[in-house]
């Protein structure tokens, strides 16, 4: 099949509060929003780049260039029978695996929605809700964050993740675990610690959390395998792992003892799938990580999280944890058990607002076949 129009625009959606990270800030949804049309059907995807290139190595001007100079080019001649494909084509490019995704999410749902088939379905997808949490941005003060921690609870997260650093790590972390004993804890350092701070990160061994999700490192393997040693606490690893032959590698070198899927960092649903399959084999868990996604790329994120090996809680938040309004007609909502719903409509399940989304468009361009 030949996909015949590709859309991109690009977006600014500001977050309701700024997002604070060991090494960034962010204030708003920077996204690529993808459309493909073929047949007189649509599919959506979401590239959830940032501004600025603190996470991986991309940004939205860098993916808004790779996307119309390289990647709709090579879609729009390629002939494409099933999801997988994308995922084929874009082996040869190195990199830029967010920009990658955002088409390879858009084939999905154009498969999905001409089969009839949700997404969760054609992915092999086992619930009908996946359990969730919620990430929790460095705060000015103890006092801040826990009132933020208490409005997440009392909304009904069942599980928080707090961003740590140097600095803001063993006294946020004993101050949130103090005030609820019970609730399921995790922390993210997003690389800012190096090996030689592993006797500092083995003190956060007396909170009782999940995992110590990245703490070294965007880009190594190897030193993760030594801490993990050093530490009781599982290292879950998200920025290292951006292919299925790294997971492998990490699992080979135990170099973590569970995964961070975001399928946006692995270039889309294909690597993510395997990714899955690869930790299940090794006995370990993964949980779907987020990139603070409109509702577009969430309903992905959703769809993968139904899978079976997905057994810790995404960071899948609802849409009113992020925006005022969401691109989606129906926001994902939070069910009380800290659940959200998997679309079961055909494709990804969400409609996206088209006038809403008008509003919020900085620069968009279209390619046809
Ligand atoms: O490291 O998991 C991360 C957001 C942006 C970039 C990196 C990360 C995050 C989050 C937020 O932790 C997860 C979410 O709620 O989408
Ligand atoms: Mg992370």
């Amino acid at each position: 099949m030949k996909i015949e129009r590709i859309e991109v625009r690009q977006i600014e959606l500001p977050f309701l509060t700024p997002f604070e990270t060991s090494g960034w800030r962010e204030y708003a949804n920077h996204s690529l929003i993808v459309r493909l049309e073929a047949q007189g059907e649509e599919g959506w995807g979401e590239a959830p780049v940032s501004s600025g290139p603190w996470y991986n190595e991309e940004t939205t001007a860098t993916a808004l260039l790779m996307l119309r100079e390289v990647l709709v080019p090579m879609l729009l001649e390629a002939d494409i029978k099933r999801p997988e494909d994308v995922d084929a084509l874009f082996q040869r490019v190195r990199g830029n695996r967010i920009a990658r995704s955002g088409l390879e999410f858009a084939a999905w749902d154009l498969f999905g929605r001409m089969a009839g088939e949700s997404l969760s379905a054609m992915l092999g997808g086992v619930r009908d809700r996946v359990d969730v949490g919620v990430s929790v941005g460095v705060q000015p003060s103890i006092e801040a964050l826990l009132a933020v921690v208490d409005g997440y609870v009392a909304a009904g997260y069942r599980r928080v993740k707090l961003k740590i650093k140097p600095g803001w790590d063993l006294e946020p972390t004993r101050a949130v675990r103090e005030r609820w004993p019970d609730l399921r804890l995790q922390v993210d350092a997003n690389s800012i610690y190096t090996l030689e701070q592993a006797d500092d990160l083995a003190k956060l061994d007396h909170f009782d959390l999940l995992l110590i999700e990245q703490p070294l490192a965007h880009d190594d393997i190897y030193d993760h395998a030594k801490l993990q040693k050093r530490l009781r606490t599982p290292i879950c690893l998200d920025e290292s792992i951006v292919s299925p032959e790294h997971a492998r590698w990490a699992l080979e070198l135990a170099a973590c003892r569970v995964i961070n899927i975001k399928p946006c960092r692995v270039g889309g649903m294909t690597a993510a799938r395997q990714i899955h399959d690869l930790a299940q084999e090794a006995g370990v868990p993964v949980w779907c990580g987020g990139m603070l996604e409109t509702g577009i790329g969430r309903a992905a994120n959703v769809a993968l999280a139904s899978l079976p090996n997905f057994t810790l809680p995404g960071d899948i938040s609802a849409s009113a944890r992020y925006f005022a309004q969401d691109v989606v007609r129906e926001p994902f909502v939070l069910n009380p058990d800290s659940t959200l719903h998997v679309p079961n409509g055909a494709g990804s399940g969400v409609e996206v607002d088209r006038d809403f989304l008008d509003t919020i468009t900085k620069a968009r361009f279209e390619l046809t076949a």
